[in-house]
């Protein structure tokens, strides 16, 4: 017998407001935040606080928050359904922060990838918050008692990290945190850039050239794809060493929902012109409508505000009892309410 009272899992992912929302982010993650809403609890965030890990100009961030936060809601999100909210407005995030830098060790953040691919991006500005920022995304979900993390393959060392610090955590104290397990697509889930396709692709990328931004207009992502670095095999196949093929057929598989096998037949005899193209109109197909209700969104400030201040003040509620439960354990006396 199907059993109604099963509890849903809780779902919990959030994206940094660092640049225009890129295809990499929408095939990767917020496709699934989308396709979790219904059958999950979701909860997601636009992680404001993570962007400053990096110089920010402050009048470029405050738009940048605003588009992203209208970027994602876009894509579908019904905040009725899943909570949106800006992470920076709810505090328990900086206070959860630092408690859990004091249960991570040094050498493991000394590991994460992203920290020296970016300390080796940004080398003029080896901040602490930069290396310190997996303890802070362990937070983020850990506060929520999050069951499932959708994300991409890149942020899989991020959730291990999450784990690790919440197993550690709940062996000193008992049974604070979830454990979360990340969520990630089979297409997808690694998008690379078109310029450089042994490179993810990323929002701060300074070639736009190899970044499909959810705001380009149509003509945009056409020539974007139609300029998209290859090899001079000029046959569509997936084959090691194909990296710049290998990414087309991953973003039109992901897109068309059509198996590597089926699209070298389809292309069989066809140049690489003709695949292009072809990636190019369904990713036009699938990112178009998302822009038009993105133009439309922000022009309504006063709904954007009225999404977030709700998902907010749901996110502070649920996860004051997280924080207080874990300060309480560690020793803290707690404020009287
Ligand atoms: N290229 C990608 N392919 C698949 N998924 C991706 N994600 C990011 N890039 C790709 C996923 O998008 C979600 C949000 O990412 P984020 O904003 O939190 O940070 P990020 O991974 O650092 O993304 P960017 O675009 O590369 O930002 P910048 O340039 O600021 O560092 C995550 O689930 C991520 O896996």
């Amino acid at each position: 017998m199907e059993n109604e009272t099963v509890k849903k899992q809780v779902v919990f992912s959030a994206i940094q407001p660092s640049g225009t929302i890129t295809l990499g982010n929408y095939l990767g993650a917020i496709r699934n935040w989308v396709r979790m809403q219904d059958d999950y609890h979701c909860l997601y965030a636009l992680a404001d606080l993570h962007t400053i890990t990096v110089r920010q100009d402050p009048a470029v961030m405050r738009q940048n928050i605003l588009n992203a936060y209208a970027s994602v809601m876009a894509c579908g999100i019904d905040v009725d359904k899943a909570p949106f909210f800006i992470q920076s407005h709810n505090p328990n995030h900086s206070q959860i922060a630092w408690i859990l830098d004091c249960y991570t060790q040094f050498g493991e953040l000394s590991r994460m990838t992203q920290f020296k691919d970016k300390s080796l991006r940004h080398a003029d500005n080896i901040n602490a918050g930069l290396f310190t920022y997996p303890a802070l995304m362990a937070g983020d979900i850990l506060l929520y008692q999050a069951d499932k993390v959708p994300v991409g393959a890149d942020q899989k060392q991020h959730i291990e990290l999450t784990r690790d610090i919440a197993m550690r955590f709940n062996q000193l104290y008992g049974n604070v945190f979830r454990i979360p397990e990340g969520f990630i697509p089979k297409d997808g889930a690694r998008v690379m850039s078109l310029q450089n396709p042994t490179a993810k692709m990323s929002k701060s990328d300074e070639n736009i050239n190899g970044c499909v931004l959810l705001t380009d207009p149509d003509t945009v992502i056409l020539k974007k794809f139609r300029r998209a670095v290859t090899d001079s095999e000029m046959k569509v196949r997936y084959a090691p060493g194909k990296d710049g093929i290998n990414n087309l057929m991953s973003i039109y598989s992901a897109v068309t929902g059509l198996s590597f096998e089926q699209i070298e037949r389809d292309f069989d005899g066809k140049g690489y012109g003709d695949f292009k193209t072809a990636v190019g109109e369904a990713v036009i197909a699938e990112l178009s409508p998302i822009r038009k209700r993105y133009e439309e969104l922000l022009k309504d400030r006063g709904y954007i505000e009225e999404c977030y201040s709700k998902s907010d003040a749901f996110a502070y509620r649920l996860s004051s009892r997280t924080i207080d439960k874990a300060m309480k354990k560690i020793g803290f006396i707690l404020p009287k309410k």
